[in-house]
């Protein structure tokens, strides 16, 4: 065996945490020569239920899977590891503003932060409870404060990615993998920009293949943005199984080499890149070239809706920034 990877997951007891850990622990993330250990963060009232999960996680044998670790204290969760997985938030509540949930969530990504930069050294950070961009940002302000280069902080944009891969692919009549280069700009939000304009079907341009551009400017953008209410609806629950997935595929892309000539989509720190204000958690088109090594991708182009559409993303995740000013 070459290697061991310790992963932290926050709300390991919750919807998310169920169908990301069985996978994390199968070894189908880190491949067949790494072995796994997980440190399971939950609020303390959950620590029972998450015990059940790991009768589960044990009942499943895999042969990956080292040590399962259970607790209520940040500090020990992210003891030494490489990734955390920051799933753990509350959810919003009935006639909850998107202000209050930020207030409410994100004391959390502020005892977290600090937490990971005693605990941790060589690790990253994907966040995934919402609101995710700005969580991610308050995390880096305590991780950074302690030590943690401020790229290894992401949110999650992944689950934006796939949704629209996924729903291109079904308009184009042709399978998802065809989808390349399909970029998510900004907020994991109503105001966030799925950018048919740079990508690819066949490794043509998306906007030849589907020639629909009322479609792709107008119904596209909206079914995306509005996808993870639509599963709510029809659900009574957020999505989770499709979350999971998107934060494994987003821990694969950041350790594997991004293929040439493509991209993926990721929050992370911006470097004023494409104008965009320095040290706002941004989705952006991004390339790794393994271990978590990423770039963002330069020189893409934009019709002036696109600017419209990235401009009014950007300006919302400012705003997101000032309700926590106090925190960061
Ligand atoms: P659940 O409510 O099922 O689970 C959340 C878990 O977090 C609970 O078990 C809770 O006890 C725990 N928790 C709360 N505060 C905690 C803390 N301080 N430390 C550790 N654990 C804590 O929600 P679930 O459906 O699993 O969703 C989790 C988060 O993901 C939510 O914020 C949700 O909005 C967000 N999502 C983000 C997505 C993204 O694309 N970025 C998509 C899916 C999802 O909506």
């Amino acid at each position: 065996m070459a290697r061991t990877v310790r992963v932290a997951v926050t709300g390991a007891a919750g919807q998310i945490g169920y169908a990301l850990l069985p996978r994390l622990a199968s070894g189908e993330v880190f491949g067949p020569d790494t072995r796994v250990e997980l440190n399971l963060l939950e609020i303390t009232p959950a620590l029972p239920a998450l015990e059940g999960v790991v009768m589960e996680l044990q009942d499943c044998a895999f042969p990956l899977l080292d040590a399962v670790r259970t607790t209520d204290s940040a500090e020990e969760a992210f003891d030494g590891i490489n990734w955390g997985l920051f799933v753990g938030s509350k959810p919003r509540g009935k006639g909850m503003e998107r202000g209050d949930l930020i207030r409410e969530n994100g004391p959390i990504f502020v005892g977290q932060g600090k937490a990971l930069a005693k605990a941790a050294d060589d690790v990253q950070v994907l966040v995934v409870g919402n609101p995710a961009n700005t969580n991610c940002l308050i995390a880096k302000a305590h991780g950074v404060g302690g030590g943690i280069p401020a790229e290894r902080f992401h949110a999650m944009m992944r689950l934006d990615q796939n949704r629209a891969m996924a729903q291109l692919a079904l308009k184009a009549g042709t399978r998802v993998e065809s989808v390349t280069n399909m970029t998510i700009w900004g907020n994991h939000s109503a105001t966030q920009y799925p950018d048919a304009e740079n990508a690819q079907i066949g490794g043509r341009p998306c906007t030849d293949v589907i020639g629909h551009i009322g479609w792709l400017q107008g119904e596209f953008i909206e079914l995306i943005q509005q996808r993870g209410a639509a599963v709510i609806a029809a659900r009574g629950l957020s999505s989770a199984a499709s979350a999971a997935n998107a934060a494994l595929d987003h821990v694969r892309s950041m350790e594997g080499k991004t293929p040439d000539g493509e991209w993926f989509s990721a929050a992370v720190a911006s470097d004023g890149s494409y104008g965009i204000e320095e040290g706002l958690v941004f989705s952006f088109p991004v390339r790794s070239s393994g271990g978590g090594n990423w770039s963002i991708v330069q020189d893409l182009e934009f019709s002036d809706f696109a600017k419209e559409k990235i401009q009014a993303t950007e300006a919302e995740l400012k705003e997101e920034r000032d309700i926590v000013a106090d925190l960061i």
